[in-house]
């Protein structure tokens, strides 16, 4: 047993030798075995006991009962050596059947991660399993990927060797539906960076120790690379949710940019950084004008989703700080507060569910809390949080009530209790606090006159202004946490860049939210399909082998135009849906009541003004810092400034906002070198160790796994598939390794020159000529030999054959001495 099987976490990793014997000797004859379509399990294996034209009659292995069927539908079983096989593009059959029994019985052993030619897919295994420990990770630093296991720790490693030995930022896309992973596996991969990054710090700090003759400093203090693993507790207990597909959904999506120094240091790090929007005048959020520049970034977590701070659906809670905050870790926190209702009571956090099975909120704020103070939040920062969050609360049960034949909202309740302790918890004066929502001032001409407002639009403008507040404080957290992983000190010379966004979502009902959810999702499809199949064509081209481009034709530019360019809400009532859409997951139908509204997102402007004035809450003066008023801009103008405020000048909706935050990303990410993770969810019951064939297979369709799997072609008829299949050249090997592992095969060729190239062209030349191997299987490009599908299989065979043909002749040579 070496060193690495010893590790608690191995067996989730790789099986023994033992198991691989096991699985590798089972009966077998390509003749024979088949995969047949099964209404429950996707595909079951059976036998071929007869052929009859175009059917066949097959024995299910595990019943027993014999089917016949047509030919078509029967699908090739790889030899037994391919079983749990870790990299799936050597399987020499590729199709669905194959990939789904080599992704199912790898599961079973709970060996979540699998390689899939140039990317990595991973099943969610609803457990803890042993395998992100620093022991599993410190096997994994400095390790080629064929070295080890698939894990996600060596497709980091990888993106961290490509930026040293490349000098080019790194990227790492991390998709998949809600509750497929993406989360759990970014906290993983930055975890990962963050302690590569600190052990190179280590080194060098200990280099310097023994040039100095200094003993290492021991003392614990806090790092930059604990505090970008802390922002996590932080940004999700503000930015998921209990959805009914997820208990910890993220609502908001993050790019996570960890910065290197030239030698791999953690220089700094940031959340969502894009560039400013420096265009004077520009207004980016409801239709606020940009007034400095510090909260005006416009990235992926502009895209949380704000009707849940006021409604939730069934079986769903809002934000998990609402609940945290509830949850007794700090006992005096509902005094202070004035939180005196029991929590059930508070109707905008309370629609739903308020508790989460296995999900303790007191041990989850205890984490908030702590990041909170490792991320240099201010006691009073923290708690002027908390107390914009009480004040939302307390908003969602005031209660107003018309007056006789007006069109007039007046308080019904005893204004000493809910609206004052908003009024103290905003701190700001009660009267005008009630009277921006009941009697708002607005500007007609050079007047400014009171406009009455009736109970439904005072509440309206409540949820409006709640929503609005909780997504700008949302904003100034991300603002915040920069401001502490900015360090100064290093340069910063390349960047990885982890992308973790709402995952593609279908409810009952899907409206302006999951729309746009669905469309960053597209867009990212989109960018991988680009990737997988554009650019690796290109590839060809660079490599200089003779190729014919195939424009796959089916992209999803027309999915994504319609979406950028046109759509427009239809009209119709609030349960229907009104337009239905084929993404590339799916159709979604979606429901179109208030999306022009949602748009607009329109703001109560004198409530807004009554805030700017707080005298206790700092953070809400900040929230708003960037919101220039009525009449604010009405008093800039009468002395000469330029503010304008209000609904005059140039201003972005929220699909604006949107459509810039994501062109933002796309442009980051199109400068770097991407590394893709496919999170799959196994079945919609949370469950581990189940998989739901249907579920899995339609991952796998619409993300591409069995498309980049064929590569280079998406289907359009089966028939052209095989043959485009047949056509590509989805493996490939660098030279010097090709020549390092087949030299066993043409020993002489393989040191026939100083050239790796030259020695890779004639192995492989003398397999031609050997008739072991066929010219139009591969191609040699500049720096790589590229292989048809299955080739490489047929090559280990090769090997394979030929080790154990030395092994025997050794053995015989040993029993001839003896
Ligand atoms: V969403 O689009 O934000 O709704 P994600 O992010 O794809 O979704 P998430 O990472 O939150 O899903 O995973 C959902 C749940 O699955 C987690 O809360 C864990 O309970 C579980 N999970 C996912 N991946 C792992 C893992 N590698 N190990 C253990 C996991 N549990
Ligand atoms: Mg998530």
């Amino acid at each position: 047993m070496n060193a690495h099987e010893k590790d608690p976490g191995w067996q989730y990793l790789r099986l023994t030798r033992e198991q691989m014997l096991q699985e590798t000797s089972k009966p077998y004859d390509s003749k024979k075995n088949v995969w047949i379509p099964d209404a429950e399990e996707g595909y079951v294996a059976g036998q071929i006991v007869s052929k009859k034209g175009d059917t066949v009659t097959v024995t299910v292995d595990s019943t027993g009962a014999e089917k016949t069927l047509k030919k078509d539908l029967v699908q090739e079983v790889n030899p037994p050596k391919f079983e749990k096989t870790e990299d799936m593009s050597n399987l020499t059959f590729l199709n669905d059947a194959s990939v789904l029994h080599n992704l199912r019985s790898r599961y079973s052993a709970m060996l979540i991660y699998t390689y899939s030619g140039l990317f990595c897919v991973v099943i969610n295994p609803y457990k803890r399993l042993p395998i992100y420990t620093d022991s599993v990770a410190r096997m994994f630093m400095g390790k080629r990927r064929n070295e080890m296991p698939p894990h996600l720790f060596a497709v980091s490693d990888e993106a961290y060797r490509n930026m040293l030995q490349n000098r080019e930022n790194q990227s790492m896309l991390i998709t998949g539906e809600s509750g497929a992973g993406k989360t759990e596996n970014t906290k993983k991969v930055i975890a990962y960076f963050a302690a590569v990054g600190a052990s190179q710090a280590e080194a060098a700090e200990a280099a310097a120790a023994k040039k100095e003759k200094k003993e290492t400093p021991k003392e614990k203090r806090v790092t930059l690379e604990d505090q970008i693993v802390r922002t996590n507790p932080v940004l999700e207990a503000f930015g998921n949710a209990k959805t009914v597909r997820n208990n910890n959904s993220s609502r908001f999506g993050k790019f996570i940019r960890i910065m290197f120094n030239k030698i791999g240091k953690v220089a700094s790090c940031d959340i969502d950084h894009s560039p400013t929007i420096k265009k004077a005048g520009l207004k980016i959020q409801n239709q606020h004008r940009v007034r400095s520049g510090k909260l005006s970034n416009v990235g992926p977590a502009d895209l949380l989703e704000k009707s849940r701070v006021i409604r939730q659906a069934p079986g769903e809670r809002c934000y998990h700080i609402f609940y945290q905050i509830f949850s007794g870790h700090r006992p005096d926190l509902l005094e202070i507060l004035k939180l005196h209702r029991p929590l059930k009571d508070y109707w905008y956090v309370a629609q739903a569910e308020l508790t989460i099975d296995g999900v303790d909120d007191k041990e989850e704020f205890g984490m908030t809390e702590e990041s909170f103070d490792i991320l240099l939040f201010s006691e009073k920062e923290k708690m002027d949080c908390y107390r914009i969050i009480s004040s939302i609360m307390h908003m969602g049960i005031m209660k107003f009530k018309q007056r006789p034949r007006e069109e007039q909202a007046e308080p019904d309740e005893d204004p000493d209790t809910e609206p004052a302790r908003a009024a103290e918890m905003f701190g700001v004066d009660l009267d005008q606090f009630l009277n921006a929502f009941v009697k708002p001032r607005v500007r007609v001409g050079n007047e400014w006159v009171s406009k009455g407002q009736n109970v439904d639009q005072v509440s309206w403008a409540m949820g409006a202004m709640s929503k609005a507040l909780y997504a700008r404080m949302f904003k100034w957290l991300v603002y915040k946490c920069n401001l502490t992983l900015d360090q100064k000190g290093l340069t910063r010379d390349y960047f990885i860049g982890v992308l973790d966004i709402a995952g593609f979502e279908i409810f009952d009902l899907n409206s302006f939210e999951q729309l746009w959810i669905n469309f960053v999702n597209e867009k990212l499809q989109q960018f991988f399909n680009h990737h997988m199949f554009v650019l690796e064509q290109e590839e060809y081209a660079r490599e200089g082998i003779e190729w014919v481009f195939i424009d796959f034709g089916l992209d999803l530019q027309a999915c994504i135009e319609l979406i950028e360019k046109k759509p427009k809400p239809p009209k119709g009532k609030q349960a229907e849906a009104h337009i239905a859409m084929k993404h590339y997951a799916g159709t979604v139908r979606y429901n179109c009541i208030n999306w022009l509204e949602k748009n607009k997102d329109p703001l109560n402007d004198t409530v807004v003004q009554v805030m700017k004035g707080s005298k206790t809450n700092q953070l809400l003066l900040d929230v708003w810092a960037d919101y220039v008023t009525q009449q604010e801009a009405a008093e800039s103008a009468k002395s000469g400034g330029g503010k304008k405020g209000g609904k005059s000048g140039s201003f972005m909706t929220v699909s604006m906002i949107y459509r810039e935050s994501l062109n933002n990303l796309m442009n980051m990410l199109n400068r770097t070198h991407p590394h893709f993770i496919r999170c799959i969810i196994p079945n919609e019951k949370k469950q581990s160790g189940l998989i739901d064939a249907a579920l899995v297979m339609n991952q796998l369709t619409c993300n591409g796994v069995l498309e980049a799997l064929r590569y280079p072609c998406f289907p359009r008829s089966p028939l052209e598939r095989i043959r485009i299949c047949r056509k590509g050249f989805p493996n490939r090997m660098l030279h010097p390794d090709f020549t390092q592992r087949y030299a066993i095969l043409a020993s002489q060729e393989a040191r026939s020159s100083e050239d790796p190239k030259a020695c890779a062209e004639k192995i492989l030349l003398r397999l031609v000529k050997d008739k072991k191997l066929d010219m139009e299987n591969f191609r040699i490009g500049h720096t790589k030999v590229f292989f048809k599908a299955g080739i490489v299989a047929h090559v280990e065979d090769l090997r394979d054959e030929k080790l154990n043909a030395i092994i025997t002749s050794f053995q015989c040579r040993i029993h001839w001495y003896n």
